[in-house]
């Protein structure tokens, strides 16, 4: 306790961290999720971000290119009302609404019970909107093969070192909102530099759902990925024929 006042006094305190069972009965059903999916062959995307980066726009986009591909299924997160549900089936992508009805993240069991209710059979991908916040979705584990989290330039480029748990866990960074970096002060190296810092695993290239910009590259990046998921999925289906 002493240690924690002398804290206070520099302006620092020290929490303890409580949350650590919930998130432990989080991964068992994360991991549940996970094999399912395997069993199926079909690829989880997590996609993560502050609120308003841009994740359901470049949902839409990402789905007008692939829809007559691809099976593709959406579960987006939010804390209230079915409006970015609604903006990804205006363009034909079967989405359902999770309401969390004020909690500021997706967790397992969310997915689990949403997944009763959407048709998984012949379904190639799906993909989590997960709600708008940098800070606690980074913690919950959803299953997901990648997760993606969307930096727009609009934020500022520090956010990589600020908020690190969610580039740490990431698989692959987009810088969103390209079109307007022109007239921001966004450095994209030094926000994909501290990135990497976190996380030298994480891939990352710029984006705009406004002119285009990296939307090919984006949807190469998840063929890729789904074609190495079908890949194993045969691969065990042969094995144990
Ligand atoms: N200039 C520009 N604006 C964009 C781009 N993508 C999205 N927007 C705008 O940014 C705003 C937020 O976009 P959304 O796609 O709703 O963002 P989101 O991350 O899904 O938001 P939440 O679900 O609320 O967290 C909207 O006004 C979009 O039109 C982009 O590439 N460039
Ligand atoms: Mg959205």
């Amino acid at each position: 306790m002493a240690e924690k006042s002398s804290k206070t006094a520099r302006g620092t305190v020290a929490c303890d961290n409580t949350t650590v069972q919930l998130l432990k009965a989080n991964d068992f059903v994360a991991e549940a999720i996970r094999k399912e999916m395997a069993s199926r062959g079909i690829l989880l995307l997590n996609i993560t971000s502050s609120a308003g980066s841009g994740k359901t726009t470049l949902l839409q986009e990402t789905g007008k290119r692939l829809k007559d591909r691809l099976n593709i299924k959406i579960l987006v997160g939010d804390l209230e009302t079915e409006r970015d549900a609604e903006r990804l089936r205006e363009v034909g992508i079967e989405a359902l609404q999770i309401v969390t009805g004020g909690i500021c993240h997706l967790e397992a069991q969310m997915i689990l019970q949403a997944l009763q209710n959407i048709e998984l059979k012949d379904t190639d991908l799906l993909i989590i909107e997960n709600v708008g916040n940098l800070v606690c979705p980074a913690s919950f584990d959803l299953g997901e093969d990648y997760r993606i989290t969307l930096l727009a330039s609009t934020e500022g480029d520090d956010k990589p070192k600020k908020y690190p748990r969610m580039f740490f866990t990431s698989d692959l960074l987009l810088i969103s909102k390209s079109d307007l970096l022109p007239h921001l002060p966004f450095s994209v190296e030094a926000a994909i530099k501290d990135a990497q810092e976190v996380n030298p695993e994480i891939e990352a290239f710029s984006v705009s759902s406004l002119n285009g910009e990296g939307i090919d590259r984006w949807c190469s990046w998840l063929l890729e990925k789904l074609e190495q998921k079908k890949k194993a999925f045969a691969e065990r289906q042969r094995a144990s024929a």
